[in-house]
């Protein structure tokens, strides 16, 4: 399996929380590698246009809200198969839904404060990835 990247976001929930580093040691137990991190608070233009795929989605407004009512952690994770790794520590979406041991079931609070998220192909990953940071900001 070749060593890829994916892109993460740990959400306003965690941040509020002050539970960044208990994501980052779980995503870090999992065999990923943050090669990229900084903390933002992103602009609803910002958010608009990072969650377009979901604009048809009733919850589309209330996501929006929620990923600017605070700073969140975007972040470049490496590793083996690091999208597929990455979904599988986070969990499902729903907390309720989530299996033991990952990120979303011990640490999210709701559906929508769901403590991270992660690029659902590679092709997204790359697209996600270059939204955020510029090669240079990428220190593998
Ligand atoms: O890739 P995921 O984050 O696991 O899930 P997704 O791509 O289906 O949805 C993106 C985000 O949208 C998800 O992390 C939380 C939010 N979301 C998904 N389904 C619902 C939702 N938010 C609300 N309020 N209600 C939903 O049914």
């Amino acid at each position: 399996m070749a060593t890829t990247r994916t892109f993460s976001i740990i959400k306003p929930d965690a941040t509020r929380r002050n539970i960044t580093g208990a994501v980052v040691k779980m995503l870090e137990e999992a065999g990923l590698r943050v090669v990229a991190s900084k903390r933002i608070h992103m602009t609803r233009e910002q958010a608009e246009g990072f969650y377009a795929v979901h604009r048809e989605r009733s919850f589309f407004g209330e996501l929006v809200d929620f990923m600017i009512s605070g700073p969140v952690v975007v972040q470049v994770l490496e590793g083996e198969d690091a999208m597929q790794r990455n979904r599988d520590i986070m969990g499902a979406t729903n907390p309720a839904n989530a299996a033991p041991g990952t990120i979303r079931k011990e640490l999210a609070e709701s559906i929508e404060a769901n403590t991270v998220h992660g690029s659902d192909s590679d092709e997204n990953a790359a697209i996600e990835i270059a939204y955020f940071f510029k090669p240079e900001e990428i220190v593998g």
